[in-house]
Protein backbone atom coordinates (compact mmCIF):
# COMPACT_ATOMS: atom_id res chain seq x y z
CA UNK A 1 0.00 0.00 0.00
CA UNK A 2 1.13 3.72 -1.24
CA UNK A 3 0.12 6.82 0.35
CA UNK A 4 0.77 9.88 -0.94
CA UNK A 5 0.51 13.22 0.45
CA UNK A 6 0.46 16.12 -1.80
CA UNK A 7 -1.13 19.56 -3.27
CA UNK A 8 -1.58 21.02 -6.88
CA UNK A 9 -0.12 20.37 -9.62
CA UNK A 10 3.48 19.43 -9.12
CA UNK A 11 1.52 16.71 -7.14
CA UNK A 12 -0.91 15.75 -9.76
CA UNK A 13 2.04 15.54 -12.39
CA UNK A 14 3.97 13.08 -9.88
CA UNK A 15 0.38 11.13 -9.20
CA UNK A 16 -0.49 10.38 -12.98
CA UNK A 17 2.65 8.38 -13.49
CA UNK A 18 2.39 6.70 -10.11
CA UNK A 19 -1.09 4.98 -11.43
CA UNK A 20 0.32 4.19 -14.69
CA UNK A 21 2.67 2.16 -12.84
CA UNK A 22 -0.04 -0.43 -12.98
CA UNK A 23 1.09 -1.75 -9.25
CA UNK A 24 -1.42 -4.17 -8.00
CA UNK A 25 -1.48 -1.99 -4.42
CA UNK A 26 -3.29 0.08 -2.97
CA UNK A 27 -2.51 3.69 -3.74
CA UNK A 28 -4.21 6.30 -1.35
CA UNK A 29 -3.62 10.32 -1.56
CA UNK A 30 -4.04 12.42 1.06
CA UNK A 31 -4.95 16.01 -0.30
CA UNK A 32 -4.22 19.67 0.72
CA UNK A 33 -7.52 21.80 2.03
CA UNK A 34 -6.21 24.86 2.87
CA UNK A 35 -6.64 26.11 -0.92
CA UNK A 36 -9.69 25.65 -0.53
CA UNK A 37 -11.77 29.36 -1.07
CA UNK A 38 -15.22 30.18 -1.12
CA UNK A 39 -16.23 31.85 -4.08
CA UNK A 40 -20.35 33.06 -4.41
CA UNK A 41 -21.44 31.17 -1.55
CA UNK A 42 -19.42 27.75 -3.28
CA UNK A 43 -17.09 25.80 -1.51
CA UNK A 44 -14.26 25.34 -4.35
CA UNK A 45 -11.58 22.96 -3.29
CA UNK A 46 -8.66 23.57 -5.96
CA UNK A 47 -5.67 20.89 -4.94
CA UNK A 48 -8.40 17.99 -4.83
CA UNK A 49 -9.91 19.20 -8.01
CA UNK A 50 -6.76 19.58 -9.87
CA UNK A 51 -5.61 15.90 -8.63
CA UNK A 52 -9.13 14.57 -9.42
CA UNK A 53 -9.26 16.00 -12.96
CA UNK A 54 -5.63 15.27 -13.54
CA UNK A 55 -5.56 11.55 -12.67
CA UNK A 56 -9.38 10.49 -14.61
CA UNK A 57 -7.56 12.64 -17.99
CA UNK A 58 -10.16 15.49 -17.82
CA UNK A 59 -8.03 18.33 -16.83
CA UNK A 60 -7.39 21.12 -19.28
CA UNK A 61 -3.82 19.98 -20.35
CA UNK A 62 -2.16 23.61 -20.47
CA UNK A 63 -3.16 25.32 -17.79
CA UNK A 64 -2.86 22.15 -15.54
CA UNK A 65 -6.39 23.10 -13.74
CA UNK A 66 -9.47 23.12 -14.47
CA UNK A 67 -11.88 21.05 -16.86
CA UNK A 68 -10.27 20.50 -20.62
CA UNK A 69 -12.79 21.99 -23.07
CA UNK A 70 -14.42 24.59 -20.60
CA UNK A 71 -16.68 27.45 -20.86
CA UNK A 72 -16.85 30.15 -19.37
CA UNK A 73 -20.22 31.75 -20.33
CA UNK A 74 -21.65 31.53 -16.54
CA UNK A 75 -18.55 33.66 -15.11
CA UNK A 76 -19.21 36.03 -17.64
CA UNK A 77 -22.74 36.21 -16.86
CA UNK A 78 -21.83 36.73 -13.45
CA UNK A 79 -19.31 39.80 -14.19
CA UNK A 80 -22.72 42.05 -14.84
CA UNK A 81 -22.91 41.73 -11.26
CA UNK A 82 -19.00 43.24 -10.77
CA UNK A 83 -18.48 41.00 -7.28
CA UNK A 84 -16.70 37.99 -9.35
CA UNK A 85 -14.28 37.23 -12.06
CA UNK A 86 -10.44 37.13 -11.00
CA UNK A 87 -11.22 33.94 -10.53
CA UNK A 88 -11.99 31.51 -13.26
CA UNK A 89 -14.58 28.87 -12.72
CA UNK A 90 -15.74 26.85 -16.19
CA UNK A 91 -19.13 26.06 -16.06
CA UNK A 92 -18.44 22.63 -16.15
CA UNK A 93 -15.88 23.40 -13.04
CA UNK A 94 -18.98 25.06 -11.42
CA UNK A 95 -20.98 21.75 -11.22
CA UNK A 96 -18.24 20.33 -9.05
CA UNK A 97 -18.69 23.19 -6.55
CA UNK A 98 -21.99 23.21 -7.27
CA UNK A 99 -22.50 19.77 -5.78
CA UNK A 100 -19.66 20.03 -3.42
CA UNK A 101 -21.37 22.70 -1.98
CA UNK A 102 -24.83 20.84 -1.64
CA UNK A 103 -23.82 17.92 -0.27
CA UNK A 104 -22.10 19.77 2.30
CA UNK A 105 -25.43 21.52 3.09
CA UNK A 106 -26.64 18.39 3.19
CA UNK A 107 -24.31 17.46 6.24
CA UNK A 108 -21.36 15.22 4.30
CA UNK A 109 -17.91 14.78 5.45
CA UNK A 110 -15.43 16.20 2.86
CA UNK A 111 -13.97 12.60 2.85
CA UNK A 112 -17.47 11.19 1.35
CA UNK A 113 -18.20 14.05 -0.96
CA UNK A 114 -14.45 13.73 -1.90
CA UNK A 115 -15.18 9.82 -2.62
CA UNK A 116 -18.17 10.88 -4.73
CA UNK A 117 -16.87 13.04 -7.08
CA UNK A 118 -13.85 10.82 -7.62
CA UNK A 119 -16.44 7.90 -8.51
CA UNK A 120 -18.11 9.91 -10.83
CA UNK A 121 -14.58 10.78 -12.22
CA UNK A 122 -14.20 6.76 -12.61
CA UNK A 123 -11.37 7.19 -10.20
CA UNK A 124 -13.09 3.93 -7.89
CA UNK A 125 -9.69 2.29 -7.23
CA UNK A 126 -8.07 5.24 -5.39
CA UNK A 127 -8.74 6.30 -2.46
CA UNK A 128 -8.29 10.23 -2.61
CA UNK A 129 -8.81 11.84 1.19
CA UNK A 130 -8.99 15.92 1.91
CA UNK A 131 -6.37 16.19 4.93
CA UNK A 132 -9.42 17.30 6.91
CA UNK A 133 -13.25 17.62 7.52
CA UNK A 134 -13.18 20.73 9.16
CA UNK A 135 -12.90 24.39 6.89
CA UNK A 136 -9.03 25.37 6.47
CA UNK A 137 -7.42 28.38 4.40
CA UNK A 138 -3.70 29.15 3.62
CA UNK A 139 -4.38 33.20 4.43
CA UNK A 140 -1.29 35.42 3.61
CA UNK A 141 -0.55 38.63 5.56
CA UNK A 142 1.38 41.07 2.78
CA UNK A 143 2.49 44.59 2.23
CA UNK A 144 -0.92 44.76 0.66
CA UNK A 145 -3.17 43.84 3.51
CA UNK A 146 -4.68 40.34 4.24
CA UNK A 147 -5.72 37.81 2.02
CA UNK A 148 -6.62 34.22 0.80
CA UNK A 149 -3.72 32.63 -0.77
CA UNK A 150 -5.75 32.26 -4.00
CA UNK A 151 -6.08 36.39 -3.99
CA UNK A 152 -2.64 36.24 -3.62
CA UNK A 153 -1.91 33.66 -6.55
CA UNK A 154 -3.83 34.54 -8.84
CA UNK A 155 -5.50 38.04 -8.65
CA UNK A 156 -2.66 39.50 -7.32
CA UNK A 157 -0.18 37.08 -9.86
CA UNK A 158 2.26 36.80 -6.60
CA UNK A 159 3.38 40.69 -6.74
CA UNK A 160 2.65 41.69 -3.25
CA UNK A 161 5.54 41.35 -0.65
CA UNK A 162 4.68 38.53 1.58
CA UNK A 163 5.11 38.93 5.72
CA UNK A 164 4.00 36.03 6.59
CA UNK A 165 1.61 33.08 5.78
CA UNK A 166 -1.28 31.54 8.64
CA UNK A 167 -3.78 28.96 7.82
CA UNK A 168 -7.11 29.38 9.37
CA UNK A 169 -8.93 26.70 11.32
CA UNK A 170 -6.03 24.33 11.34
CA UNK A 171 -6.38 24.64 15.11
CA UNK A 172 -9.56 22.58 15.09
CA UNK A 173 -8.27 20.18 12.01
CA UNK A 174 -8.29 16.22 12.25
CA UNK A 175 -6.99 13.78 10.45
CA UNK A 176 -10.08 11.47 9.66
CA UNK A 177 -9.89 7.56 10.63
CA UNK A 178 -9.38 7.06 7.41
CA UNK A 179 -6.09 9.59 6.45
CA UNK A 180 -4.62 7.99 9.81
CA UNK A 181 -5.07 4.47 8.84
CA UNK A 182 -3.69 5.28 5.18
CA UNK A 183 -0.89 6.39 6.79
CA UNK A 184 -0.90 3.44 9.17
CA UNK A 185 -1.03 0.56 6.68
CA UNK A 186 1.25 1.78 4.07
CA UNK A 187 4.12 0.20 3.16
CA UNK A 188 5.69 3.54 1.59
CA UNK A 189 4.32 6.81 2.00
CA UNK A 190 5.54 9.42 -0.56
CA UNK A 191 5.81 13.02 -0.10
CA UNK A 192 5.18 14.59 -4.05
CA UNK A 193 6.67 17.45 -5.10
CA UNK A 194 4.58 19.85 -3.84
CA UNK A 195 5.27 23.62 -2.17
CA UNK A 196 6.36 23.25 1.56
CA UNK A 197 4.56 25.70 3.27
CA UNK A 198 1.36 25.52 1.91
CA UNK A 199 0.49 22.73 0.26
CA UNK A 200 2.27 19.53 2.45
CA UNK A 201 3.46 21.94 5.49
CA UNK A 202 -0.91 22.19 6.06
CA UNK A 203 -1.37 18.50 5.67
CA UNK A 204 1.37 17.99 8.25
CA UNK A 205 -0.19 20.65 10.31
CA UNK A 206 -3.94 18.31 11.16
CA UNK A 207 -3.80 16.97 14.60
CA UNK A 208 -2.26 13.50 13.82
CA UNK A 209 -0.78 13.22 10.53
CA UNK A 210 2.45 14.33 11.61
CA UNK A 211 2.60 11.98 14.46
CA UNK A 212 0.92 8.78 12.65
CA UNK A 213 4.03 9.46 10.07
CA UNK A 214 6.60 8.88 12.58
CA UNK A 215 4.37 5.75 14.08
CA UNK A 216 4.25 4.50 10.85
CA UNK A 217 6.47 1.43 9.67
CA UNK A 218 6.63 2.57 5.65
CA UNK A 219 9.90 3.86 3.92
CA UNK A 220 8.90 7.43 3.87
CA UNK A 221 10.34 9.85 0.86
CA UNK A 222 9.78 12.80 -0.01
CA UNK A 223 10.73 14.80 -3.63
CA UNK A 224 12.04 18.11 -3.34
CA UNK A 225 9.55 20.41 -5.28
CA UNK A 226 12.74 22.58 -5.93
CA UNK A 227 14.89 22.19 -9.35
CA UNK A 228 18.04 24.15 -9.42
CA UNK A 229 16.83 25.59 -6.32
CA UNK A 230 13.39 27.51 -7.17
CA UNK A 231 10.10 25.88 -8.10
CA UNK A 232 9.34 25.12 -11.47
CA UNK A 233 5.58 27.09 -10.58
CA UNK A 234 3.91 28.58 -7.90
CA UNK A 235 5.37 30.47 -5.10
CA UNK A 236 7.38 28.49 -2.37
CA UNK A 237 10.56 30.46 -2.59
CA UNK A 238 8.50 33.61 -1.85
CA UNK A 239 7.00 31.80 1.33
CA UNK A 240 9.95 30.13 1.84
CA UNK A 241 11.98 33.41 2.35
CA UNK A 242 8.92 35.07 4.08
CA UNK A 243 8.78 32.01 6.92
CA UNK A 244 12.75 32.78 7.16
CA UNK A 245 13.82 29.79 5.09
CA UNK A 246 16.98 28.61 2.91
CA UNK A 247 15.33 28.32 -0.46
CA UNK A 248 17.06 24.81 -0.76
CA UNK A 249 16.33 21.23 -0.88
CA UNK A 250 18.41 20.54 2.14
CA UNK A 251 16.19 23.19 3.79
CA UNK A 252 12.79 20.98 2.45
CA UNK A 253 14.46 17.96 4.04
CA UNK A 254 14.91 19.96 7.08
CA UNK A 255 11.68 20.78 7.32
CA UNK A 256 10.94 16.36 7.28
CA UNK A 257 13.91 15.78 8.80
CA UNK A 258 12.00 13.94 11.60
CA UNK A 259 10.02 11.37 9.81
CA UNK A 260 11.74 11.12 6.44
CA UNK A 261 14.16 8.59 5.61
CA UNK A 262 15.22 9.35 1.90
CA UNK A 263 14.81 12.94 -0.20
CA UNK A 264 14.68 12.95 -3.92
CA UNK A 265 16.21 15.77 -5.18
CA UNK A 266 17.00 17.15 -8.96
CA UNK A 267 19.94 16.42 -10.81
CA UNK A 268 20.77 20.40 -10.88
CA UNK A 269 20.56 20.18 -6.68
CA UNK A 270 23.18 17.11 -6.78
CA UNK A 271 25.80 19.77 -4.85
CA UNK A 272 23.40 19.53 -2.08
CA UNK A 273 23.35 15.75 -1.38
CA UNK A 274 26.11 15.71 0.84
CA UNK A 275 24.74 18.27 3.16
CA UNK A 276 21.10 16.19 2.92
CA UNK A 277 23.07 13.01 3.32
CA UNK A 278 24.64 14.96 6.93
CA UNK A 279 21.11 14.97 8.30
CA UNK A 280 21.26 11.32 8.31
CA UNK A 281 18.77 11.13 5.19
CA UNK A 282 19.43 8.97 2.22
CA UNK A 283 19.39 11.74 -1.13
CA UNK A 284 18.99 10.19 -4.56
CA UNK A 285 19.69 12.62 -7.25
CA UNK A 286 17.26 11.87 -10.13
CA UNK A 287 15.79 13.96 -12.97
CA UNK A 288 12.91 15.19 -11.02
CA UNK A 289 11.57 17.72 -13.54
CA UNK A 290 8.55 15.58 -15.42
CA UNK A 291 7.55 17.29 -19.30
CA UNK A 292 5.29 14.67 -20.05
CA UNK A 293 3.66 11.54 -18.69
CA UNK A 294 6.59 9.45 -19.48
CA UNK A 295 8.68 11.55 -17.38
CA UNK A 296 6.66 10.91 -14.66
CA UNK A 297 5.95 7.30 -15.13
CA UNK A 298 9.65 7.15 -15.10
CA UNK A 299 10.26 9.02 -11.93
CA UNK A 300 7.88 7.03 -10.26
CA UNK A 301 9.04 4.06 -11.49
CA UNK A 302 12.80 5.01 -9.93
CA UNK A 303 11.71 6.22 -7.03
CA UNK A 304 9.43 2.83 -5.63
CA UNK A 305 13.27 1.24 -7.32
CA UNK A 306 15.51 2.90 -4.78
N1 LIG B 1 -5.29 29.30 -11.19
C1 LIG B 1 -5.07 30.47 -11.86
O1 LIG B 1 -3.90 30.81 -12.09
N2 LIG B 1 -6.09 31.27 -12.27
C2 LIG B 1 -7.39 30.96 -12.03
O2 LIG B 1 -8.28 31.72 -12.40
C3 LIG B 1 -7.67 29.71 -11.36
C4 LIG B 1 -8.98 29.30 -11.12
C5 LIG B 1 -9.19 28.03 -10.53
C6 LIG B 1 -10.48 27.56 -10.35
C7 LIG B 1 -10.69 26.31 -9.77
C8 LIG B 1 -9.61 25.54 -9.37
O3 LIG B 1 -9.81 24.32 -8.83
C9 LIG B 1 -8.28 25.99 -9.55
C10 LIG B 1 -8.07 27.25 -10.13
N3 LIG B 1 -6.79 27.73 -10.33
C11 LIG B 1 -6.57 28.92 -10.96
C12 LIG B 1 -5.61 26.95 -9.89
C13 LIG B 1 -5.32 27.19 -8.42
O4 LIG B 1 -5.34 28.53 -8.09
C14 LIG B 1 -3.92 26.66 -8.08
O5 LIG B 1 -3.44 25.87 -9.07
C15 LIG B 1 -3.88 25.73 -6.90
O6 LIG B 1 -4.62 26.19 -5.85
C16 LIG B 1 -2.41 25.59 -6.53
O7 LIG B 1 -2.24 24.46 -5.79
Amino acid sequence: MITALGGGVGAAKFLSGLIKLNLNEKINIIVNTADDITVGGLRISPDIDTIIYTLSGNVNTDRKWGLEGDTFNCLAALSRFGIYGWFNLGDKDLATHLYRTHLRSLGYTYTQITSKIAKSYGLDDLNILPMSDTDVETWISTNKGEMHFQEYLVKEKMLPEVKSVYIKGIENAKASEQVIDSILSANTIILCPSNPIISIGPILKVAGVRDAIKKSKAKKIAISPLVGGVPLKGPADKLMRAEGLEVSSTQVAKLYQDFIDEMIIDIKDKSEAKRIEKLGIKTTILDTVMKNEADSINLAQKILKT
